[in-house]
């Protein structure tokens, strides 16, 4: 230890030891108790907690920051137009510098006095990553909602436990501790989509972790409500493909060639309704294009970039800008059918090739202009 070091260590400065990294989303009921119930569970260590907020309309910003003015060990990053569990954590542990980071929900259902237990065992060096496991001897998953909750969770393991590199009976847990070195070296590789960033970091390590399973309970939420929802499920889904496919699959762009497929049926759809309706075939399909647009700018916004979801005036802006991108790429989708029609005089062959280039352009354009982060 440096002088300086050992002097900030005996005036009580030195850094904390560990952090609490709590993602949040309209949790404004929760932030007090839950700092409450780590002053207690935490008292005699060096912690502090970092409360990842992604700009929580219900006040969940303003709370942590009066909370942080007068408590040292609290502090609050608060991302504007983003969403998404495991990418606040990663934010949060990356803007750690504590030898330990510790993550857990900021709804009160995580059992907070078995925290010191998780970070111990990090720190004795049995293990890379301490789990809080509802699924050892001495667990307890009750707080979960109801029967619909538990199949839900039940099934998630089963699956997440086939593709683990290591025995883990609650992998779909989102109360553990491991190093903060440990951590950043594994965050280039994590794929950060969803809820569930324990299954993401174990399968995501070049080196298989070395995972301990400590007994924890779960209860029934404090106040407010769960943000899980059917596209979350997704979420999962997604990320287990991805790291099945070891990321050579670009599931965004999977996603968006998928509800692409979506908009050309609705195109045809619509211009047949229109065609039976009586307009003449230009205005039917032109209806029928413009429909198609508006669903899929719809099904991509809440979708494939659920993540940088646009609303409001930029939802507006963002519909425009994302039409006059897919124009382009329907004249480039008849340019380039009709070159390669020239050279091989094969319908299908110039019609796929078109379709490609339009689809790829679309989808460049759309995550670096209308969807821009
Ligand atoms: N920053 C951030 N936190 C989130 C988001 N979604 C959920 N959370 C937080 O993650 C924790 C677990 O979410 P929760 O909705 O309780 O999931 P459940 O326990 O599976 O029902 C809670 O503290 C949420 O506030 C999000 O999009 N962004
Ligand atoms: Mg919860």
């Amino acid at each position: 230890m440096s002088e300086a070091a050992a002097e900030a260590a005996a005036d009580g400065q030195a850094g904390p030891e560990i952090s609490v990294i709590v993602p949040c989303y309209n949790e404004v009921g929760n932030v007090g108790p839950l700092v409450a119930a780590l002053e207690r569970a935490l008292a005699g260590r060096r912690w502090e907690v970092i409360f990842v907020d992604d700009n929580s309309p219900d006040g969940t910003t303003e709370a942590v920051r009066a909370l942080a003015r007068e408590n040292a060990r609290v502090r609050g990053l608060c991302r504007v137009g983003r969403r998404g569990l495991s990418s606040a954590v990663i934010e949060g542990a990356l803007s750690s510098s504590a030898q330990i980071v510790a993550v857990m929900d900021g709804d009160m259902q995580h059992d907070e006095s078995r925290l010191g237990a998780l970070v111990d065992a990090v720190r004795s060096g049995v293990c890379d990553v301490a789990v809080g496991s509802r699924h050892v001897e001495g667990g307890d998953n009750s707080g979960l909602a109801n029967a619909w909750r538990h199949a839900l969770s039940d099934g998630g393991i089963k699956l997440a436990q086939m593709l683990l590199p290591v025995k883990l009976g609650d992998p779909m847990s989102g109360f553990f501790a491991l190093r903060q070195e440990t951590f950043a070296r594994i965050a280039p590789h994590l794929s950060g989509t969803g809820f569930k960033i324990l299954v993401d970091l174990l399968l995501s390590s070049p080196h298989p972790l070395r995972v301990q399973e400590i007994a924890c309970g779960f209860r029934a939420r404090l106040a407010g409500e769960s943000k899980l929802d059917a596209l979350v499920m997704l979420q999962f889904v997604a990320l287990l493909l991805d790291k099945l496919c070891r990321g050579w699959l670009p599931l965004r762009f999977v996603a968006f060639a998928l509800v692409g497929l979506v908009g050309i049926g609705v195109n045809l759809l619509v211009m047949q309704c229109a065609r039976a309706l009586g307009f003449d075939f230009p205005v039917a399909q032109g209806i029928g294009t413009v429909v198609a647009m508006i669903i899929n700018f719809q099904l991509d916004n809440n979708l494939t970039y659920r993540d940088r979801r646009l609303r409001g005036v930029r939802c507006v802006w963002g519909l425009l800008l994302f039409m006059l991108v897919c124009s382009v790429g329907a004249l480039a989708n008849v340019g380039v059918a009709d070159m390669v029609y020239h050279q091989s005089r094969e319908f299908n062959e110039a019609s796929v090739a078109g379709a490609v280039v339009a689809v790829v352009w679309n989808y460049a354009m759309s995550s670096t202009i209308v969807w821009r982060r």
